[in-house]
């Protein structure tokens, strides 16, 4: 089967990097969750420690390009998100990914320690992280785009009413 590039046709608003290919099983979840809320979004490999040219060109030209918001996921010494942040002035997300040693630990640690002065707003470790970072910055791109606020209501809404009064029995 021919591999399928993760991105909208549209300008993208929402920029989702990740330092390996081994993050997207994690970071397809924030994709997933732009996608079902109509937010055009990209999505590409930026490493801070393999490929630290490709971050600083990504940060660098991010606001230019349009981008309103950043979703950034790494695991272990996880430097992409505080890295990415010291180079751009756009709000930037950073999602822990799970690590085989520590279980994202050391990836929560590294994210969310950020000094004074560069702030990364951390998510959760894996999908639950993965997701909420694609909820907030739709609504953070929301703030200034009526049909993508809507999009978040009634996702929520919809979240709201799948929820059942009472619990019941698999057996029942
Ligand atoms: C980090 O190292 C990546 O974000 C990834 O979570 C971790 C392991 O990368 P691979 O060795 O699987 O490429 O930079």
């Amino acid at each position: 089967m021919a591999k399928r590039k993760a991105h909208s046709e549209k300008q993208p608003l929402v920029g989702v990097i990740m330092g390996s290919q081994s993050d997207w099983s994690t970071m397809r979840h924030a994709t997933d969750t732009l996608e079902a809320l109509g937010v055009p979004f990209e999505a590409r490999i930026v490493s801070a420690h393999r490929t630290p040219r490709r971050m600083t060109d990504y940060a660098s030209t991010a606001k230019d390009r349009g981008l309103k918001v950043i979703i950034a996921g790494a695991g272990g010494a996880a430097h992409l998100p505080g890295m990415t942040a010291s180079m751009t002035p756009l709000p930037v997300l950073g999602v822990p990914v799970e690590s085989a040693a520590l279980k994202g630990m050391d990836s929560l640690l590294s994210i969310v320690q950020m000094p004074g002065g560069i702030p990364v707003g951390t998510l959760a470790i894996g999908k639950a992280g993965a997701v909420n970072a694609g909820l907030l910055a739709a609504a953070i791109v929301g703030l200034s785009n009526p049909r993508i606020m809507a999009a978040v209501e009634a996702w929520r809404a919809r979240q709201t009413d799948a929820i059942a009064d009472h619990p019941t029995s698999e057996k029942e």
